[in-house]
């Protein structure tokens, strides 16, 4: 291998030589392709990591350019019974991510009475008793009308726990 590397790397040089050089490269190709099955097993183990890195680059990069995700916590640090934050405004088609903090089980629910007309809550909403029920669980949205959308969880709503998203 190194000696055919050497002369296909002189053959250049001598325009003469060109068919010889092509012969050389094409030998030397064959020969890696054949006899080193281990380096491309490897290729292949590691082409199938970059398409990992690759995929994982594309998600995040989605949640970026989707004008980044807006995260809302279930319930205070200290345990409180409240949407962090509670009233915000998101742009159309931004993903909203609710996600289970303190204080569970939560839920999230849109008042069918107060989100723009012709949206349907239940699709936007989770069902009175589906329920977040362990830390870190989430629930996602993405509101597409704009509006005013008036949502609360289920358990706590008597507690207080309600919020207004504002969908510019
Ligand atoms: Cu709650």
């Amino acid at each position: 291998m190194a000696s055919v590397t050497s002369a296909a790397v002189v053959v250049p040089s001598f325009t003469g030589l060109k068919p010889t050089g092509t012969a050389a490269a094409k030998g030397s190709a064959t020969a890696k392709v054949t006899a080193t099955p281990m380096p491309r097993l490897s290729v292949k183990a590691s082409l199938k990591n970059v398409g990992v890195a690759v995929v994982a680059t594309a998600a995040s990069a989605l949640l970026t350019s989707n004008a980044m995700a807006v995260e809302v916590l279930l319930g205070s640090d200290d345990g409180g019974l409240a949407f962090i934050p509670s009233n915000f405004s998101v742009s159309a088609g931004e993903k909203i991510v609710f996600k289970n903090n303190a204080g569970f089980p939560h839920n999230v629910v849109f008042d069918e009475d107060e989100i723009p007309s012709g949206v349907d809550a239940s699709k936007i909403s989770m069902s009175d008793e589906d329920l977040l029920n362990a830390p870190g669980e989430t629930y996602s949205v993405t509101l597409t009308e704009k509006g005013d959308y008036s949502y609360y969880c289920a358990p706590h709503q008597g507690a207080g726990m309600v919020g207004k998203i504002t969908v510019n």
